[in-house]
Order: structure tokens, then sequence, then C-alpha cells
């Protein structure tokens, strides 16, 4: 009698478990230290009803302000402008406002690798803003706290940078 395509048979399927095992522990791995993993954290524990509008109104409903990034898409590690619109609630752009600019990332407690300023007032109620970066993927907040009019409001925009 003769065995020995049986065994071959018996080496093959070692060798497919062999491999199929190795693949498994490999995925497994690139899952727990690799792209897996980095790439869902930037997005873990996000708040799923983020609202990523560039117009929002203060939080005390005085002034209605529009954020547009110099940078389309926004990306991290490049230094950048932004253009800031600033309204009263009803619509009348507000000049000569004093605007302070913060943030950073809810999620890591750290704030802005930079300190943005606005530089220039550019009439009608726009504002130029420089020394914007961001160094991480990810959520962050960007805060802009307006005095004007004797008024002083601020508004929060999330941003999502990949
Ligand atoms: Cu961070």
């Amino acid at each position: 009698m003769n065995t020995s395509p049986t065994k071959q048979n018996d080496t093959i399927w070692w060798a497919v478990g062999g491999i199929a095992a190795v693949v498994i522990v490999a995925a497994a791995l690139w899952f727990v230290f690799g792209g897996g993993a980095s790439s869902s954290s930037s997005q873990a524990g996000v708040p799923s009803d983020l609202d990523f509008a560039t117009t929002r109104t203060t939080n005390q409903g005085v002034f209605e302000v529009t954020i547009e990034p110099a940078l389309d898409p926004l990306s991290i590690n490049q230094l950048h402008q932004w253009e800031l619109q600033v309204k009263t609630k009803d619509g009348q752009p507000v000049d000569d406002a004093e605007i302070t600019i913060g943030g950073g990332m809810p999620q890591h407690g750290h704030g802005l690798p930079t300190q943005p300023q606005v530089t220039e007032a550019l009439g009608n109620g726009s504002y130029r803003v420089e020394g914007v970066r961001f160094n991480m993927a990810g959520w962050w907040e960007f805060n802009v706290n307006i005095a004007a009019n004797g008024q002083s409001d601020d508004v929060t925009f999330n941003l999502s940078l990949q």
C-alpha cells in the first residue's frame, strides 16, 4: 500500500495552515500597532454630533463669525493665514473689533502650537489672522473672542485635520 499521496496532502495542509496563521498574526499586529490603531485613534471619542459649520453665532448671540482658512483642505504642519468675518446678529459688518484667538485639542488637553494673531483689519468686518498651524490630525477647537461696540462674546469652531 502506498500512503505517500495522503502524507503529501497532510504536509500541504500543514503548510497552508501555517501560512494562514502567519497572515492572521501579521494582520492583528498591523491593526494593534500600525495603521488600524493610528487611523482610528484620531477619531476615537470624537462626539458624533460635532458641528463643523464655518459660520457660527457667538455663545451669547451678539456676533456672527465666519472663518475662512487660506489652506484648503486644512492639513497639518503648514503655517498659514485665515480670514475672519465679523457681523452683528443683524448682519452689519463689525469693524474695530478686538479679536483674540485660542484653541486646542479637547481630547488631548493641549492648546494650539502657535499663537494666531489678528494682524490687519481688512474693512467691511473682515480681519486677517496670521500664524495658524496645526500639528496633529484629529479634532481641533478654534476659539474666537470678539470685543466690539462695548460687548464681548466668543465662539468655538470645530475642525477635523487630516
Ligand atoms: Cu493633540
